[in-house]
């Protein structure tokens, strides 16, 4: 037959029932949560291809969130779209995101709902109004516990909880990335069909790239080893910087093409900037089934416990040679 025709039929939730190769439950479920997922990444790029068209789409609401961040109106926007979709979907209790201080319950889904949903609905919000890539980050877990009191404690887990993560990237395509611990997938959302498409799975990240990726402003603010890191990537052939301010679209790009991204932290804020659950955890579940690392520098990303839910913690991602490079300079300082 047509491969490229039994490609275009091969869409998301087809594949990720072949991947589970059974029709139980659980496989039901996790084909339906996914589904519901493309569905959000939809509805936000629909909406980001005509924002410079529409009135009261871009710019800041005027408010901060719980990070102490501005919040822009496209991460509301995309905040109230996971919710409306997972309300629908009967699956999820919970779900908890960057732009809520509590996790939100959907308290008619709770009785069934077994999954919770964290996710990040607008990564690298700063490119919102300039008409640059951007990302949402999902990963789904199973609830532990009855949490009756509402305390979401069994969150406070590490990252090899997760059943399922990755993230859509609203570039010149769409494209959604996922693992359910199966190896590493990728989508492209057909816009004439509504549908993500099959784009390439089993993906590997190659053992090394020369691509860095880092916000070298922050430089002076870096403990020692980081800038060492820096200078040492600085006197030596062969590497390259990229650094987009969403680092969806970095680490899609290491993914595909080998490198590292850091986010470290700075002598001042140790724990760096991004979130534990909803954005380091999920891109290092994505990143590690694809064959490469993620670690604070001193640990590996999914073994971190937090103790909060909305935790920061130091990222490096990407390739296994470029991260343990960066590694030995924390640990050894060369
Ligand atoms: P956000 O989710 O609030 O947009 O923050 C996450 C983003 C990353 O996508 C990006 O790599 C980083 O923050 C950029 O931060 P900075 O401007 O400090 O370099
Ligand atoms: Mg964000």
């Amino acid at each position: 037959t047509d491969k490229a025709l039994d490609r275009d039929c091969t869409t998301l939730s087809r594949h990720v029932l072949q991947q589970l190769q059974s029709f139980s439950a659980d496989a039901q479920d996790l084909s339906a949560l996914m589904n519901r997922i493309a569905l959000a990444g939809k509805l936000i790029a629909r909406r980001l291809s005509r924002a410079g068209l529409m009135e009261g789409v871009l710019g800041f609401t005027g408010e901060v969130n719980v990070q102490g961040e501005s919040v822009k109106k496209m991460d509301v926007y995309a905040n109230d779209v996971f919710i409306s979709v997972f309300k629908q979907s009967g699956l999820v209790c919970r779900l908890a995101s960057e732009e809520m201080d509590e996790p939100y319950y959907i308290p008619e889904n709770c009785p069934i709902g077994r999954y919770t949903l964290l996710y990040d609905p607008i990564d690298g919000s700063s490119n919102t109004d300039t008409n640059l890539s951007l990302g949402s980050i999902f990963s789904i877990r199973q609830q532990q516990g009855d949490d009756n009191d509402r305390q979401a404690k069994d969150l406070l887990s590490n990252g090899r909880k997760q059943i399922a993560a990755g993230y859509i990237l609203y570039g010149p395509s769409t494209m959604l990335v996922y693992t359910i611990g199966k190896g590493v997938h990728s989508f492209t959302l057909d816009p004439s069909l509504g549908e993500f498409i099959l784009s390439e799975e089993n993906i590997r990240i190659p053992n090394h790239g020369s691509v860095y990726s880092v916000n070298e402003g922050n430089f002076w603010q870096w403990e020692e080893s980081m800038r060492e890191y820096i200078r040492y990537v600085h006197r030596t052939e062969g590497y390259t910087a990229r650094y987009s301010g969403a680092m969806v679209s970095d680490i899609h790009r290491i993914l595909v093409q080998g490198g590292v991204f850091l986010y470290p932290g700075t002598i001042q804020k140790p724990e760096g900037k991004l979130r534990l659950l909803y954005e380091s955890a999920p891109l290092a579940f994505v990143i590690e089934q694809a064959g490469g690392r993620a670690t604070t520098g001193l640990v590996d990303i999914l073994e971190v416990v937090p103790k909060k839910l909305h935790q920061r913690t130091p990222l490096i991602i990407g390739s296994k040679e470029d991260v343990a490079k960066v590694e030995s300079f924390i640990q050894n300082g060369h």
